[in-house]
């Protein structure tokens, strides 16, 4: 082992190679939710995609494991990496190569913080769309590995969309640079897909062309309190129609969370006068500036208080108003860990069956788990809801960690049966193995592995993951 640390070393410098007892390691070991400790052999920081590939061709040459690693803000244990494997941390690879305008393209490292991309793209006027909460830690190379979702799929897709081209070194240190940069090319089969949402099994990642769009010149956020679930796909179909297709964002916030947030994130406060069973936060916003976006806004609210769809709305009139507003959408995710431990699903079911996905966990909970609080959030108008349950106030940690599987069988058992996926926008890791086997059919499962091994025969990248 030394001598492998000892020829690291020689590619990056004594520096980028830490030991995991380094102070300076623990950043890479510990993960966001605390579930799972990396062990790894050594942590290592290249800082070329030369020295990516010198690193891959080494532990090759001598049987090693290597797990990639982004901003390690990752939810599902993917980028954990366990005794005698090395973890590759993609940090030092940081540099945005290429911006283009003209083109709409932008070229960024893996390393790349998503926010730093989105600011590369504003300083010439244009928007990189994916966003989420983690943005100002997670890496565009974490984002490309996990096909990341966030806010803005509702108008603009995943990650995956975002995509033009990317380099990536093989397990075996061969380089593929296909960063091409062109919106059309029809030449085989598209590689790229293969390595988006492939979570660090297939390659590592280290650089990226993305897709750069107009920036949005205008933008009208809207806080909307209402009491009858199911009226959430009224407001949605309503938005679409009257933003003319402008809709960007279209979020469910429960009243659970919406307190947890006022109670514990400075800052946040409800705008609306009362307190109402749900909320919806959503975004219309526009690159043209002659489009009468406030108008259309208002007329949306009239439309819907009419129909009876909301209690009371609030509608943004500055941008420090408007971050307010998604300030809370943020809140709610670090307010729930001041309310206990919990058991959190990722999950997706066609977009008309939120309210019938929600509903039936909350009525399957009060029968069978009645003190577990149920705490759904997230991008409804993707049928993306974040699931989570939180432990009883009185039960102790141990007790509730035993409960977990008969939880997780409770809202798997639902989503499946109407149509939905296990995991929606987080990817599989660690945390959702178990279920591909479960619930994949043998045929994907096999096709799976037929790639994993094509690109990867002995299994060196990111064994125990995904498939
Ligand atoms: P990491 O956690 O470091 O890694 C994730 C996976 O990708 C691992 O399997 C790793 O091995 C692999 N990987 C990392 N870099 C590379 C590379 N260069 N090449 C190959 N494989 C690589 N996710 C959403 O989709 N939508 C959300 O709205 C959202 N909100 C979040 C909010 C918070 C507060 C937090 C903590 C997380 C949130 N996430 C969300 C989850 C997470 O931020 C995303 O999954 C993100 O894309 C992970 O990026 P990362 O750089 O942190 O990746
Ligand atoms: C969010 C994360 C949890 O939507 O995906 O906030
Ligand atoms: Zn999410």
């Amino acid at each position: 082992m030394t001598e492998l640390i000892h020829l690291l070393a020689g590619i990056v410098g004594d520096r980028h190679v830490l030991a995991p007892h380094d102070d300076a390691a623990e950043p890479f070991l510990s993960e966001a939710r605390g579930d799972y400790r990396s062990a790894p052999e050594c942590v290592v920081l290249p800082g070329t995609t030369d020295e990516v590939s010198r690193i891959l061709r080494i532990c090759a040459e001598a049987g090693m494991s290597v797990v990639p690693q982004g901003g390690n803000t990752g939810l599902c244990g993917g980028a954990v990496a366990a005794q005698g494997e090395v973890l590759l941390s993609l940090k030092r690879m940081n540099r945005i190569r290429e911006v283009d305008a003209l083109n709409g393209t932008l070229v960024a490292e893996a390393g790349c913080i998503l926010a730093d991309i989105q600011s590369a793209a504003r300083s010439v006027q244009r928007l990189f769309p994916v966003s989420l909460g983690a943005e100002g830690s997670c890496m565009i190379g974490g984002n490309l590995a996990t096909n990341a979702g966030g806010i803005n799929v509702l108008r603009y897709g995943n990650t995956r969309q975002q995509v033009l081209g990317l380099e990536v070194v093989l397990g075996d240190g061969r380089v593929w640079d296909g960063l091409n940069p062109l919106y059309k090319n029809n030449t085989g089969y598209d590689l790229k897909q293969l390595f988006i949402g492939s979570e660090g099994t297939l390659g590592i990642i280290t650089a990226a062309s993305l897709r750069l769009y107009p920036q949005p010149l205008q933008s009208q956020s809207i806080l909307i309190g209402f009491s009858n679930l199911a009226d959430c796909l009224n407001l949605l179909s309503l938005a679409r129609r009257d933003s003319g297709d402008q809709l960007s964002s279209f979020e469910l916030i429960p009243a659970i969370a919406m307190d947890a947030a006022v109670a514990h994130i400075p800052g946040c406060g409800n705008p609306l006068q009362d307190s109402h069973p749900w909320y919806i936060l959503c975004q219309f916003a526009t690159s043209s500036s002659v489009i009468p976006l406030e108008q259309m806004a208002q007329s949306f609210l009239e439309s819907a208080y009419e129909s009876n769809w909301l209690s009371d709305a609030v509608i943004t009139t500055s941008e420090n108003q408007e971050r307010a507003l998604w300030n809370i959408r943020e809140g709610i995710v670090a307010a729930q860990r001041n309310l206990g431990r919990s058991v959190s699903h990722d999950v997706s079911v066609p977009v008309s069956r939120v309210p019938e996905l929600i509903t039936r966990v909350i009525d399957a909970l009060t029968v069978h788990a009645p003190d577990v609080r149920p705490y759904p959030f997230g991008h409804i108008g993707d049928g993306n809801v974040h699931m989570n349950l939180l432990q009883p106030k009185d039960m102790d940690e141990n007790e509730f960690a035993a409960s977990k599987p008969a939880l997780r069988s409770l809202v798997y058992d639902i989503v499946l049966e109407l149509g939905g996926s296990f995991s929606a926008e987080h990817g599989v890791g660690l945390l959702k193995r178990e279920l591909m086997d479960l619930h994949k059919s043998g045929i994907e499962l096999s096709m799976m592995r037929a790639i994993r091994t094509a690109l990867d025969p002995r299994g060196l990248l990111n064994p125990g993951k995904v498939v």
